[in-house]
């Protein structure tokens, strides 16, 4: 696939994506709530895990409207995930998406509610059966088998063992210096667990084999852990507006990284070596279709923001 293809395919499907969510998370949530809600899921992100559902998916031939549900979905708990972790019991952070963080714009009671909101949305919006005269009701799309297993993929990366415990780690890690296993384990948690589970909601979404299924496990797991090590190297280069989040955060906080542990050059080989491994894994997956999971395992590795 020519990197211009790739371009289009990526506007087109953003552009998708951003429309269901419009569609999606309310206006009308009681008093203020919807407002709240919307300013933390719309107008800002880079949409990387809604796109590797969306590639994932169409890998494996999926169904369109069930992948358009679950890319939507790991996006929302991603949303949630930002609101909560720039509150100041958490990452006390007040800059997210080049815009105030929202417990900045609308008091952390309303963002704590928010997220809980937007965290739900996401189990709503994949369960389409349940949902009663919902914008974009498609029922039809997502046979309630898949349902049932988008909803424990992406329960289990946001929950205890996986997302929701890795921030556990994190906090509890703040100030102590961890080794590269414990590290690892952590943003395994932390960042990787919804990265992968976006690759394998797409899978879920088609026919992949156990093999494929396996390969894009191993696909997933080693561009969540690319994605956190390049988190952490822009963290250092990058500034602020280019982040559209507070640049040097980690350090000011006493965070073990990626670069405090490896070192800036050692960090970078680092992301490399994960990103062949991703590609590797693709290959491995003998799948026809996935020119679109490669492109994006290196844009995970490029990006500058
Ligand atoms: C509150 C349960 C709970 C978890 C929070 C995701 C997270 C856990 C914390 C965010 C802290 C952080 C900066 C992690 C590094 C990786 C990461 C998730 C970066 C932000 O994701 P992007 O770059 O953001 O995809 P956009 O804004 O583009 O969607």
């Amino acid at each position: 696939m020519k990197l211009a293809e790739f371009d289009a395919w990526m506007t087109l499907e953003v552009a998708r994506v951003e429309r269901a969510l419009e569609a999606w998370v309310p206006v009308d949530a009681p008093a203020g709530l919807g407002q709240a809600m919307r300013y933390g899921v719309l107008d800002g992100g880079k949409r990387v895990r809604p796109l590797l559902v969306l590639a994932a998916s169409q890998a494996v031939h999926g169904l369109p409207g069930a992948a358009l549900r679950a890319a939507c979905a790991v996006e929302l708990i991603h949303a949630y995930s930002l609101i909560h972790d720039d509150m100041p019991c958490m990452d006390n952070d007040v800059l997210r998406r080049g815009k105030p963080a929202v417990h900045v714009q609308f008091g952390e009671a309303q963002a704590m509610l928010a997220g809980d909101a937007i965290q739900a949305l996401a189990f709503d919006v994949l369960t389409p059966n349940g949902g009663d005269g919902e914008p974009g009701s498609d029922s039809q799309a997502v046979p309630p088998v898949l349902q049932a297993r988008l909803c424990g993929l992406l329960a289990r990366a946001a929950g205890h063992s996986g997302m929701a415990g890795g921030q556990a780690i994190d906090l509890a890690s703040i100030g102590l210096p961890l080794g590269e296993n414990a590290l690892r384990d952590m943003h395994h948690r932390k960042t990787g667990a919804l990265l992968q589970a976006s690759v394998l909601m797409g899978a879920a979404c088609g026919a992949a084999s156990p093999a494929q299924w396996a390969a894009l496990a191993d696909y997933g797991d080693a561009i969540g852990l690319a994605f956190q090590v390049v988190d952490d190297i822009l963290d250092v280069t990058h500034s602020s507006v280019t982040l559209g989040k507070t640049a040097g955060k980690d350090i000011d906080n006493h965070k073990p990284t990626y670069v405090t542990v490896l070192g800036l050059d050692a960090a970078r080989r680092h992301a490399n070596d994960l990103r062949d491994k991703a590609q590797a894994a693709l290959a491995r997956s003998e799948l026809p279709d996935a020119a679109r999971l490669s492109l994006l395992a290196d844009k995970v590795v490029e990006r500058d923001n």
